[in-house]
């Protein structure tokens, strides 16, 4: 065969290799759909994001992504997960803590340290976070991805308060989980639980006298307008949880499942980054626009009169958890310990 006739066939087979490569690479691309809690550019939507770049940056795969009301509440968008329409969820444990009791862990006030590397630190490298937890969703269907801090918890209300006194008849809304009822009981109040998408409204309507969220959600929700006294009471940080649907994380192929555990940990960085002195941005710009906002920091003295309630809330967990949430509480205790002990 002459030259000419050999780059021919070379080229050809080359062509026919290409075209195979293309197509089995097309018939393994898909589309998935991941849903969140929050709006665009909120922390859940930051992540979401990131983890789009990666997964898209690093296979044939594409993400849809769909934030807060599109699909309906945060529960409708757990349901969605677990009838497998969604392939991706955001859902925290404040809502979770439903029909997981054991993430209400994260609602014991006072558990977490005040210090956003530490809590970061815990994230990363806990045993109860990053071992027990995976198994406690996996019981449920669920294959728990990353679970993260997205900014400390402070409480808006209609008249600021320095004691529990201050809180005593307050009607305050809280997500859907019993434990958080029995820390706003504990802390004096009564609690009203409600899906996200009722707060604004229940807030300018006086059915409710406040509520806690990180201060980028009350920016986003413009929830200041109706709820304008802002205290910081130290007793703990939102985490939430990017979640799978565990019979399509269970069906994918391995090299997707790195894949997907890699874009995970990628936009764990990436919200580590973009939540450091977020909430110190967001309360200066809601400094500016309103002028109704006044800004209440409890001192030692004063968060040790809400601290001292938070054994009963403890005692609360366990009764509602049994050996499994004592286990949990232990290990998660043991974690805290590590960090602190590191810083
Ligand atoms: O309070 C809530 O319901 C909402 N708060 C935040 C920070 N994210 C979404 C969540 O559902």
């Amino acid at each position: 065969m002459n030259t000419i006739k050999k780059i021919i066939r070379r080229s050809v087979i080359s062509v026919f290799i290409l075209g195979i490569v293309t197509a089995t690479n097309l018939a393994n691309a898909a589309t998935w759909r991941y849903a969140h809690e929050e709006n665009k550019g909120d922390v859940q939507d930051v992540y979401a994001q990131r983890f789009k770049e990666y997964i898209e940056k690093n296979s044939d795969h594409t993400l849809q992504i769909y934030r807060f009301g599109e699909l309906g509440e945060s529960d409708d968008i757990m349901e969605q997960t677990k009838a497998g329409i969604l392939n991706f969820v955001n859902q925290s444990p404040g809502f979770t803590g439903a029909q997981i009791p054991e993430a209400q862990i994260f609602f014991i006030p006072y558990l977490m340290p005040t210090d956003l590397n530490m809590v970061l630190e815990f994230f990363r490298n806990s045993t109860a976070i990053n071992e027990d937890f995976p198994k406690l969703y996996a019981d449920n269907g669920l294959k728990l991805l990353n679970m993260y801090p997205e900014g400390e918890m402070v409480i808006t209300v209609d008249e600021a308060f320095t004691s529990p006194e201050g809180l005593e008849n307050k009607k305050m809304r809280v997500m859907t989980n019993p434990l958080l009822s029995a820390t706003y009981s504990a802390f004096g109040a009564i609690p009203v639980p409600l899906p996200t998408g009722e707060v604004y409204g229940a807030l300018q309507t006086s059915m409710i006298n406040g509520q806690e969220n990180p201060i980028f959600w009350i920016e986003s929700e413009k929830l200041y307008e109706v709820s304008p006294n802002l205290v910081y009471t130290s007793h703990g940080w939102f985490t939430t949880a990017a979640i799978a649907n565990k019979s399509f994380y269970d069906g994918l192929p391995g090299g997707d499942k790195t894949l997907i555990q890699e874009a995970a940990d990628y936009a764990f960085e990436k919200v580590a980054v973009h939540i450091t002195g977020l909430a110190g941005q967001a309360l200066e710009r809601i400094k500016k626009i309103s002028d109704k906002v006044t800004v209440t920091r409890l001192n030692d003295t004063q968060i040790g009169a809400f601290k001292a309630r938070a054994p009963n809330v403890e005692e609360e967990f366990i009764k509602m958890t049994g050996d499994s949430g004592k286990e949990l509480l232990r290990q998660f205790k043991k974690d805290l310990k590590n960090v602190q002990n590191q810083h």
